[in-house]
């Protein structure tokens, strides 16, 4: 390939050929702070509850900036071809990797918090699969636009579901601990149902549904709810007492008391 051919597919496939990339990149770079800064503040922690949340709460953003940087690059879409729809669409598919992994993982935070039994938590996390798989099929599906919609309806009655476990089942389990920790389930919880209802939403008035808003914009507003429910939910759940609570703070040993 002689050197001009190569640069200019090299310049098509650049994220400077595609717009929305700009929030692609910031997004991206969103993340990496967010992962390094949840990291710093982890730093050192030994007590091993509170590890539990750290892992979770870091591996949530360092999972988006993987995708957010494949979606920058050019490599996490594909182009889908709806029968008798007169433009390709650009499906960003990254996401849904991103969020089949993460979404899982926030649920989990909020099980962690709420002390929940085995299989409420199977339930939360297959449920919350099944709806991310289901909105990924309707966002490549191309034999007719409709059907896109009906797949976007299996995904929104299963996210419905959802958030009656988060409400009903996860709800009554914190009702039984302590106030710090159901002050800090309730502020998250409530962050995931609003956060999270924007998702579908988007989506429909997005280029995956009706194309009333832009792919520029759509991106935009992805980016924002991404880095919303992933830093701005672990900021809030690390921050509080009910984690850094009691259980951390070292319990004077023998010979300190001792001395005391
Ligand atoms: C889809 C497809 C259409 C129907 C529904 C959806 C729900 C998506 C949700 C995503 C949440 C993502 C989060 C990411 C990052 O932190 C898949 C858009 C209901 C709820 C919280």
């Amino acid at each position: 390939m002689s050197l001009a051919v190569e640069a200019g597919a090299l310049l098509q496939q650049s994220p400077l050929a595609r717009p929305e990339s700009i929030w692609l990149g910031i997004g991206f770079v969103a993340m990496l702070l967010g992962t390094f800064y949840f990291i710093a503040k982890g730093w050192g922690v030994t007590d091993p509850e509170q590890q539990e949340y750290y892992i979770l709460t870091i591996m949530v953003p360092a999972i988006a900036a993987a995708s957010y940087l494949s979606m920058f690059l050019g490599f996490g879409y594909s182009t889908v071809e709806v029968a008798g729809f007169p433009e390709a669409l650009r499906i960003y598919w990254a996401r849904y990797a991103d969020w089949l992994f993460t979404t899982p993982l926030l649920l989990l935070d909020l099980a962690l918090l709420a002390d929940a039994d085995r299989n409420t938590i199977y339930a939360l996390v297959l449920t919350d699969a099944f709806m991310i798989v289901t909105g990924l099929v309707g966002a490549l599906e191309n034999n007719a636009f409709t059907y896109r919609y009906i797949w976007w309806t299996v995904s929104t009655i299963s996210f419905v579901f959802l958030l009656y476990m988060l409400y009903g089942t996860l709800t009554s389990k914190v009702a039984e601990l302590d106030d710090e920790t159901q002050s800090t389930f309730t502020t998250l919880r409530n962050i995931t149902l609003v956060l999270w209802t924007a998702y579908p939403i988007v989506w429909i008035v997005g280029t995956e549904g009706a194309g009333i808003v832009p792919l520029g914009i759509e991106t935009l507003l992805y980016a924002v709810l991404d880095v919303t429910a992933k830093v701005g939910f672990g900021f809030i759940l690390l921050r509080s007492r009910a984690i850094v609570g009691d259980s951390s703070a070292p319990t004077p040993s023998a010979d300190e008391q001792a001395a005391d």
